[in-house]
């Protein structure tokens, strides 16, 4: 239940310590859908003209900070220079948009081999796996190029990055509660 998993994770992530949670992917990729999920507890849906490159919103002690990467390079500016401050990090990877998979794959890359301190975790969310025709989790590691980075930093292996896939959908809530499960744990 949604209730459920999102006290617990708000409880652990507000009350023991404060956290800001940076939200990255492509534009389209869901991160303002999770937003309002996590917020409101059902989908709503943007007009094209009312989506902002980024977003804040505050639950609990948590801070999530939603930003479009890609084509948009004042917002890949922004959320450089908050990089640093940030205690994790979750990424949104449309899985059914095979077109721009390979740019997801290059703005992924830069946030797992940047000046994000290595201690910082990152959730990648495979979402829209409801979509026909989307890759499978297998697929999804192969073409974002990923596999190292989730096996090398699992769960047992306590030396570099923290980095873990989920496949999620939003339209169904599938798949963020054990992300942010995950993502709780790590921190
Ligand atoms: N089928 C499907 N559509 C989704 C899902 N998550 C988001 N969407 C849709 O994808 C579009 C872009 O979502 P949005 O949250 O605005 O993406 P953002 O640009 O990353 O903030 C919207 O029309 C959403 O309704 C999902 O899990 N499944
Ligand atoms: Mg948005």
């Amino acid at each position: 239940m949604f209730l459920n998993w999102i006290w617990d994770i708000l409880f652990y992530f507000g009350f023991y310590k404060r956290a800001k949670l940076m939200i990255v992917g492509l534009d389209n990729a869901g991160k303002s859908t999770m937003l309002s999920l996590l917020k409101h507890g059902k989908l709503v849906q943007h007009s094209p003209t009312a989506r902002p490159v980024s977003e804040e919103m505050t639950l609990g002690g948590i801070t999530f900070t939603a930003y479009d990467l890609g084509g948009h390079e004042m917002a890949r500016r922004l959320w450089k220079d908050y990089m640093p401050a940030m205690n994790a990090v979750v990424f949104i990877v449309d899985t059914s948009d095979k077109i721009r998979i390979s740019e997801a794959k290059t703005q992924l890359k830069g946030i797992l081999e940047s000046e994000l301190p290595i201690d910082v975790p990152v959730v990648i969310l495979g979402n829209k796996t409801d979509k026909p025709g989307c890759y499978g989790r297998v697929e999804l590691l192969e073409s974002l190029e990923i596999q190292e980075d989730v096996q090398k930093y699992g769960e047992n292996n306590q030396q570099g990055r923290q980095c873990q896939l989920f496949m999620t959908s939003m339209l169904y809530r599938q798949g963020y509660g054990d992300a942010f499960r995950w993502l709780a744990a790590q921190l």
